[in-house]
């Protein structure tokens, strides 16, 4: 009999395997990586966020000492193609990816010149003497004056800039808010964030003059990507591109597009024939790092007397910046605002406009969460000014109104499907771990006292692991849907397996050899695991979109059953059994109730070495390899819960988070330590997203944020004890049973802490709708509700 494998490693808190070597100084990032002769780059950046370049004056840069090269879009012209973000979304207009602005800029910060230099600090040196000659244009920073008619557009050859358009419509939304006893309406805003990951962007190309063949280095979650652009891009063929994401740290999404630099070091290192580097400072990865999160929401919910929803109406500006990013287009966030709005409710009646509308500012793109932050952030609040409106508590109305378990599969207003999740198991898990009733309580007590103390509630659902019938939905040039994992043994014995992901904080080395470990039934630690580079491997994308658990997962799972299936047959013929009786322990291999047994070693050596110990009919069929793709076609539903408790100085409007309970839904967990730090991290980003974190763009379109001293994410003091609590409704279809849930963190602790603030506000009449919620908002919106009264 086969005997199943037993899941040993796969639900436990195994320690991360990268650690020792990310903990002890001995990663390996893009900057670490020295070749021979390298060629430093330094980007000249436009100090006007809109304006026409009437003059480029580089004649005394290239003079400076160690200088071999400055460089002007001109100088690139025919030898970079301009790469378009296409979608087949109706109403949506590409701009093109030029990497140096071509005549005019269109955001502060914009890449002009690079000088190419011996080392980095001649080459700042010599970008301090080129000269521009601007001519300042009218800047578009505000979004909505962007979107309007009248306004000229700020892209040639474009009528307008609405770079995308969409409705979404389910039912009869306006007639069912005519019929709502009780309707709350108002105008949100969620602004401007950068992701501000620890490594800052860096990028490295290498090119072989023998081989005419280039590797780019780069600190991106998306090699794959980057490598299909750049064949597109240098029109080389892609066996002469290999892009390598070597440790990166950290990306939050912002490391999943094709950037300027890291096109400008490989065309450059082409010409050179030397390898050329770039290395963002933190300045200039706050002003020209994709930006997110900067959406306008006008909306409005309707219910009926008992507190059940009737309808939701909405309009959606997103600020999208000045370019429509490669591959992910300027659509991402804003639509999924609009997507995911309805969260995990019954609701019939749901209609919504969404725009994403150019500007003078840094493009945005994905950072996690991806317009969920702001979908719960409204949804959430406009529950709980609904609850108030009903006199009910806001778990109650939560409970009223989720989708539950005889609703699933659930069709939300936007056509997202909710295949199966625990909503309500969430929200009651959440609360009684954080003693809500306790709680509320202790509100009581501290009110009495003169507290500002507030409890806030935030539930929300997402989609995970996206398959390829989801991921064509947009019509990008892409597939995200898919992943392959390639397994071998070697002739050694040893066992590597490949992937096309790129781990950049997640953990993937430890995860994805614990499914293999326990699928060939070896240790986790004769596993080696290779991501990131795309010669390894035909086709991927990369590490985004909570999909890797669950795509990647998927893959290691089919190909190491595969490669299982081989062993055993090598096994059963070399020791003389049925395959059945094969057994593997720990690496072990025996026939079961004998003590007929080999290792890994012994087996790779009969069959790779030993001719003739295996018949040549049996050997063929026999390498001991197996690569399997995994398509999850739809995706799967998490869910969360989170709740937080928060005390307001009411002399310094300063908010702290005192207590923070999240209660989730990922399905099967491969590691639960892992999810439970990929749970800290994104609370901790969503407190930043609730309370400090703005990046600033003055009236003409400079930014003010321009440091960490401005630019504040939180640190220790600020983030509290996360409590974490986890629960598997039910398996879910995917191979494996786990749901994704990297990015649940940042899309559930705005929201809490947002309703949490308002709560605590509730006697001096005012609603929270603008995020962050700084001691400065906070003491403005104070201080013209006492105005009003
Ligand atoms: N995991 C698990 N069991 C599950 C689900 C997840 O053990 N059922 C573990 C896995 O190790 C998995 C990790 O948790 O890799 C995150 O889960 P998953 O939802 O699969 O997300 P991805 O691995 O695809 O990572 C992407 C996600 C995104 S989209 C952002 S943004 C984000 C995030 O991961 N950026 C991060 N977490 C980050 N963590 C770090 N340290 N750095 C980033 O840049
Ligand atoms: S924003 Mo995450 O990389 O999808």
């Amino acid at each position: 009999m086969v005997s199943e494998a037993r899941p040993k490693n796969v639900g436990a808190r195994v320690q991360r395997v990268e650690d020792p070597r990310l903990l002890t100084g001995n990663g390996r990032y893009v900057d670490d990586i020295k070749l021979h002769g390298t060629l430093h780059v330094a980007v000249l950046r436009s100090d006007y966020a809109h304006a026409r370049i009437l003059e480029v004056d580089t004649a005394e840069a290239a003079r400076m000492p160690g200088v071999v090269g400055v460089f002007t879009a001109k100088d690139f012209h025919g030898e970079i193609k301009p790469i378009y973000a296409t979608s087949n979304m109706k109403n949506y207009h590409a701009t093109p990816l030029k990497p140096l602005a071509d005549g005019i800029v269109h955001y502060s910060g914009q890449p002009i010149a690079v000088v190419v230099a011996d080392d980095r600090y001649l080459a700042e040196d010599a970008v301090g003497s080129i000269a521009v000659d601007f001519q300042q244009l009218d800047e578009l920073v505000d979004a909505e004056a962007a979107a309007a008619e009248d306004t000229v557009p700020m892209h040639a050859g474009l009528a307008t800039n609405v770079l995308v358009a969409r409705k979404f419509s389910k039912g009869e939304a306006d007639e069912a808010m005519e019929r709502a006893s009780v309707r709350v309406k108002e105008r949100f805003r969620m602004r401007r964030k950068s992701p501000v990951a620890l490594e800052n962007r860096s990028y490295l190309a290498d090119f072989d003059k023998g081989r005419n063949a280039l590797t780019l280095y780069s600190s991106t979650q998306v090699p794959g990507i980057i490598r299909d652009a750049l064949v597109e891009v240098l029109d080389m063929p892609g066996s002469k591109i290999r892009v390598v994401a070597p440790d990166v740290g950290g990306g939050f999404g912002s490391k999943s597009s094709l950037y300027p630099e890291e096109v400008l070091v490989c065309v450059l290192a082409r010409r050179f024939g030397q390898p050329v580097k770039w290395v963002s400072d933190r300045l200039e990865d706050l002003i020209s790092t994709n930006q997110a999160f900067d959406e306008l929401v006008d909306a409005e919910l309707g219910l009926d007397g008992e507190g059940n929803l009737l309808a939701l109406r909405a309009e959606i500006i997103g600020d999208v910046g000045a370019f429509s990013i490669y591959p992910w287009t300027a659509a991402l966030e804003p639509m999924q605002v609009a997507g995911f709005l309805p969260g995990p409710y019954r609701l019939e009646n749901y209609s919504a406009s969404v725009r994403a509308v150019s500007t003078n500012k840094p493009p945005t793109g994905p950072y996690r969460g991806v317009g969920r932050p702001a979908a719960t952030f409204v949804m959430e609040r406009l529950m709980d000014m609904a609850a108030k409106q009903l006199s009910m508590d806001p778990r109650d109305i939560r409970r009223r109104n989720f989708v539950r378990g005889e609703d699933f599969p659930y069709k939300i207003g936007s056509g997202i499907v909710w295949d199966r999740s625990g909503f309500t198991e969430c929200l009651e898990l959440a609360c009684e771990k954080a003693g809500y009733d306790e709680l509320r309580r202790i509100q009581v007590a501290a009110r009495a006292a003169g507290r500002w103390f507030g409890i806030g509630i935030a539930s929300y659902a997402e989609l995970t692991g996206i398959g390829s019938r989801m991921s064509a939905a947009p019509g990008m040039p892409i597939n995200t849907g898919t992943e392959t994992a390639e397994i071998q043994i070697d002739s050694s014995g040893s066992i590597t397996a490949t992937f096309g992901i790129a781990s950049h904080g997640q953990g993937l080395e430890t995860t994805l050899a614990q499914v293999i470990a326990d699928e060939l039934g070896v240790r986790v630690e004769d596993v080696e695991i290779v991501h990131g580079d795309t010669a390894t491997i035909a086709h991927s994308t990369g590490t985004y979109a909570s999909r890797s658990a669950v795509i990647a997962g998927g893959a290691a799972t089919l190909s190491a059953r595969a490669l299982r299936e081989k062993v055993v047959e090598a096994a059963a013929f070399l020791l003389e059994a049925d395959a059945e009786d094969i057994e593997i322990h720990e690496g072990l291999i025996h026939v079961s109730g004998t003590n007929r047994k080999m290792d890994l070693p012994e087996l790779a050596h009969a069959v790779y070495s030993e001719m003739g110990r295996i018949p040549i009919e049996i050997r063929e069929n026999l390498d001991l390899r197996a690569s399997k793709f995994y398509d999850p076609v739809f995706g799967t539903t998490s869910s969360a819960t989170h709740i937080a408790a928060v005390d307001i100085d009411p002399q310094t409007y300063f908010v702290t988070v005192k207590r923070f309970v999240v209660a989730e839904d990922c399905g099967r967990m491969i590691n639960p330590l892992i999810v439970d730090g990929q749970v800290h991290g994104g609370v901790a980003q969503g407190i930043g997203a609730a309370l400090l974190e703005e990046v600033v763009h003055d009236e003409t379109g400079q930014i003010l944020t321009a440091s960490l001293v401005d630019y504040v994410v939180p640190s220790a003091c600020e983030v509290p004890k996360i409590e974490v609590f986890h629960l598997e409704s039910e398996a879910p279809s995917t191979v494996g049973g786990y749901r994704g849930m990297g990015e649940g963190g940042t899309i559930g602790a705005p929201a809490a802490i947002a309703n949490a603030i308002a709560d605590a506000v509730s006697h001096l009449n005012i609603d929270i709708c603008e995020l962050p919620v700084t001691p400065d908002r906070l003491f403005r919106l104070v201080r013209a509700a006492n105005d009003a009264s």
